[in-house]
Order: C-alpha cells, then structure tokens, then sequence
C-alpha cells in the first residue's frame, strides 16, 4: 500500500521548512497542507501540542520536526541524511540550529505582544542568544561538504534564513565563512522553493 503521508505546516515555519525541505531533498512525495496553527482545533487530535510540523502517515502521527525529518530519511532511498560517522555532531549541530530558530520565533513573539506586556530583557536575552549562537557556529562549525549533504546542513540553513527574515542580516558582514557556504546553499532547489510565504 502507497504511504499517504500529509504535512501540516505553516506559511513561515523555520521546523516546517526544515522538514519540507527535507522531503524534497530525500523525494519522498507528501501533501503539504498550509494551516494557521492558532486555529487548528483539529490538529489537537494528531498533536495535543499543537504545533506544526506535525506529519500524518496513514493515520500515525510523528511530531516535532527533527523525529519527521529521521522518518523522511528512513523510508528515503537517497543517502542518509544522518550518516553513523559523524551522526551524534550532526544531532547536536541541527539542535542548535532548532535553538537558534527557537530564539528567533520567541523573540518575534514578545515584539508582537501590546506594549505593556513586553520585556525588553527577554527580547534582549534573545538577540543576545541569536547573534551568540550564529558566531558559534562560524567559529566552530565547517561540514561544508558540498558531495554529501547532512541534516544539520539543511537545519542551519533554514536558521540563518529565518533570522533574516524574523531578524535582520547583520550576522552575514561579521560570520563570513558561514555567509559564504549559505549564500550558495540556498541554491538548492529544496531551499528555493521552501522560502517563507507571507510577511
Ligand atoms: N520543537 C518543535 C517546535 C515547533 C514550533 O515551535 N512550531 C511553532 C511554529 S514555528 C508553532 O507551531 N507554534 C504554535 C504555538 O506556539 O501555539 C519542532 O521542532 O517541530
């Protein structure tokens, strides 16, 4: 029997980007269906979180966005994204990138509430988060392996994305080595076609 297998995800979600992007690049065919997760009553029957990405596969439910890129990649028959040589840096890598993504959205979040309810700490905890974790990883992380592509590739690609489009793009002047690998990253078509959506 054919696997159906339904994404939900969201216009600008940097998890959900990360695991269609994903999907395309292990061709793994699902159909993609864009909620406003605010509303989505219905997904609580699928994941009481309610969060998107949350993937449907004849009826399963997987969550959290780095358990359905690990299913994408199982059924995948493209090489892993997720190789035993280095699989535990590549697990700690994509980690960070979800923090940094993470830190990002919150951030948002806090800028969006009405004024007085807003700390300007926690916004600041969270820049200061950001710009720290985007240095660590110019100074300490270089799979720019351009013949093998890995998970943590993919998961910090859709960070350093969404801190452009959340944030602002000030790390590209002071991280070049990263500006460098990302500017032809996301070349691929997996990150072309999974840019976010709506403002
Ligand atoms: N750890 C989760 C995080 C997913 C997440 O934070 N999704 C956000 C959208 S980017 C969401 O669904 N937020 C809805 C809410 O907080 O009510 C994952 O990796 O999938």
């Amino acid at each position: 029997m054919q696997n159906q297998i339904i994404l939900y995800n969201g216009p600008n979600s940097p998890f959900g980007r990360k695991t269609k992007a994903t999907s395309l690049a292990q061709e793994i065919k699902l159909e993609e269906k864009i909620i406003n997760v605010y509303e989505a009553n219905f997904l609580d029957k699928h994941n009481p979180i309610r969060k998107i990405p949350t993937l449907v596969v004849n009826g399963l439910s997987i969550m959290d966005s780095d358990n359905i890129c690990l299913y994408i990649d199982s059924i995948s028959k493209k090489n892993t994204l997720f190789p035993k040589k280095n699989y535990w840096q590549i697990m700690t890598i994509t980690s960070i990138a979800n923090g940094l993504m993470e830190a990002v959205l919150e951030r948002r979040m806090e800028t969006i509430r009405p004024d007085k309810e807003k700390s300007t700490n926690f916004i600041n905890k969270q820049e200061t988060r950001i710009i720290r974790t985007i240095k660590w990883l110019e100074d300490n992380w270089n799979n720019y392996d351009k013949d093998y592509l890995t998970m943590d590739q993919i998961a910090i690609a859709c960070a350093l994305d969404y801190t452009m489009f959340r944030f602002n793009d000030k790390w590209r002047k002071s991280n070049l080595k990263l500006d460098k690998w990302f500017n032809s990253f996301i070349e691929n078509d997996f990150m072309k076609s999974t840019q976010p959506r709506e403002k």
